[in-house]
């Protein structure tokens, strides 16, 4: 079971009182929620999966096959507080089974489907989950294979459900039953699922999220975006990813009565020609999709003018590609400056042109609290730049079962140390202007250098590595490992530690771009490697 505030820690009784009287926590569940939607609404369509064949699921029924599922997990012992690991791509079931799950309770891990035996394997048995829900084969994959491997490496899995063909493990299309009697329901105060963290340790943080604060975080991303029962968005990027499941994505639109549409895949091609037929209103896009969907719209043959608002945030925006959206795409952008921890900013939809293309917005809440501070903890100039700290009613103040880690993650007071430097405008939006964690932004996906680094550590040639960030003028960054061979080693090729690290089993992302070998690395005053003295070299590529 799950004890709120030991294995997260929670907020302060004060603050929580403060955030109910303001109206932002209304003590809603999703389980409630969407029966709320269900009964309001019955047949409006909720859910559009479009591929292999198009499928829709209304509100009435997306409801009515969560209480079946929900009691098809009961019936196989899965209970409130009980993790599951989900690692879907978009597609329908993804939305079943986490609202089956929320109805009894139970947390949903979100895995994303570019994980492999390292991170299922962690986050199966640092959850300790119960069950895992996997695609039978997705890009190519077969995911099926990899759960076998990781009930070997989880004692606690009982069970692993496949959508689609089963092989050796339990169709999901078999779990479904009559609903039971009332589940034994959680409470708007308590955990709602586990999202996974950037990270830049070794192992990714898991991020506690109540239902209180989550939809706290929708239902003011909707206000913020013009969510509302009319919208049909669009969800391009993996449906696991936070950006496009709150921001305002698909949780925000199920919220608000509209539609969520799942792309199968985030490219123009498979993109234009949904935003056409299902005459999508809205999107989110990673930096890297904007610049292709931005040079693709301008030869495309399809009819986007549904659409109406583009949001572009997961890394950052480059000023100059900022200014080409509106003009090729016909719609607004928005910015979007978030992080799975909480705090998400927004440019606004009466900001100024100038302010959308060169600020990352400005917070959601008038209660995000935010201290822009220099290396000692102390607040900047107004204007200047400086590290992002922040607290309020949708940010966490702790990793799940992290008590070390929360030490230097938090303040003493519960700011969350973001780790991004920023300046702030004098209309109080934000500007991204660096980094001070140790992470890679690769077009959206982060890269914890540590994690690589202790993959390329393990290879018998090698004596030492470091892991650091090259600019890319697509992606935003890439990954390079310079890499110190043991003396005496057999000489290595850049190809054989890429392949290395992939037969450890991760996702393919974390796999350096690139790779160099050298005599050693430069040290900073106190003998440690100097990462910045790295990435300037690196940035020499
Ligand atoms: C620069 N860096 C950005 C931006 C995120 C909405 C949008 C994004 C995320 C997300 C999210 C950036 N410019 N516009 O969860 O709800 C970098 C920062 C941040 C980290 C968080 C959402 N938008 N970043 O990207 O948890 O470094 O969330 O701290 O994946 O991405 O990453 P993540």
């Amino acid at each position: 079971t799950v004890t709120p505030g030991v294995d997260a820690p929670t907020w302060p009784e004060e603050f929580a009182a403060r955030y109910r009287a303001a109206g932002y926590w209304r003590g809603e569940t999703f389980g409630r929620m969407l029966r709320e939607r269900a009964t309001a609404h019955p047949d409006r369509v909720a859910l559009v999966d479009p591929a292999p064949e198009r499928r829709t699921w209304t509100y009435g029924e997306l409801d009515a096959r969560a209480d079946r599922l929900a009691a098809g997990f009961a019936a196989r012992g899965i209970a409130k507080g009980d993790r599951v690991v989900v690692q879907l791509p978009n597609v329908g079931e993804f939305v079943e089974v986490v609202f089956a799950l929320f109805r009894i309770g139970a947390l949903p891990v979100y895995a994303l489907p570019a994980h492999r035996e390292t991170e299922i394997g962690h986050f199966c048995s640092f959850t300790e989950a119960v069950a895992y829900v996997v695609p039978d084969v997705h890009a190519g994959f077969d995911h099926r294979r990899l759960a076998t491997r990781v009930k070997e490496l989880a004692p606690s899995l009982r069970d692993v459900f496949v959508v689609g063909e089963p092989g050796e493990h339990t169709p999901l299309s078999d779990v479904p039953c009559d609903p039971a009697g009332p589940f034994d329901e959680p409470e708007p105060h308590e955990l709602a699922f586990l999202q996974l963290s950037g990270g830049t340790t070794g192992v990714s943080k898991l991020i506690p999220r109540t239902h209180d604060d989550y939809l706290y975080s929708l239902w003011a991303s909707n206000e913020i975006c013009g969510v509302d029962a009319d919208t049909r968005f669009l969800v391009a990027l993996p449906a696991a990813h936070n950006f496009p499941m709150s921001s305002p994505g698909w949780l925000g639109v199920l919220y608000a009565g509209g539609t969520a549409v799942l792309a199968p895949k985030p490219d123009p091609a498979t993109a234009f020609p949904l935003i056409e037929r299902e005459r999508i209103t809205m999107t989110g896009l990673v930096p890297p999709l904007a610049l292709v969907w931005t040079e693709a719209a301008a030869r495309a043959k399809h009819d986007l003018s549904s659409l109406e608002l583009t949001l572009v945030g997961g890394a950052k925006y480059s000023e100059a590609a900022a200014r080409r959206l509106e003009p090729t795409l016909r719609c607004r952008l928005m910015q979007v400056f978030g992080m799975a921890e909480g705090l998400v900013n927004y440019t606004r939809l009466d900001d100024d042109v100038e302010t959308v293309v060169s600020t990352q917005g400005r917070p959601i809440s008038p209660d995000d609290e935010i201290r822009i501070v220099d290396d000692t903890g102390h607040e900047v100039p107004d204007g200047a730049p400086g590290q992002l700290l922040t607290r309020g009613p949708y940010t966490i103040r702790g990793y799940w079962r992290a008590p070390e880690h929360n030490r230097n993650a938090f303040t003493e007071d519960g700011f969350y140390r973001t780790g991004d430097l920023v300046r702030r405008t004098p209309s109080g939006h934000l500007v991204v202007v660096g980094r001070a964690k140790d992470q890679i932004n690769r077009g959206g996906e982060k890269i914890a250098p540590e994690e690589v680094e202790n993959i390329i550590l393990a290879h018998p040639a090698v004596h030492d590595v470091s892991v650091v960030a090259v600019p890319d003028a697509y992606l935003g960054e890439r990954s390079l490992a310079y890499v110190i061979l043991r003396e005496g080693a057999e000489p290595l090729k850049p190809v054989a530690v890429k392949r290395f690290v992939r037969e450890r089993g991760v996702a393919a992302y974390k796999v350096p771009d690139l790779v160099e070998f050298v005599a050693a690395f430069p040290q900073t005053g106190v003998g440690k490697v100097s990462k910045n003295q790295l990435r300037s070299t690196a940035e020499q590529h």
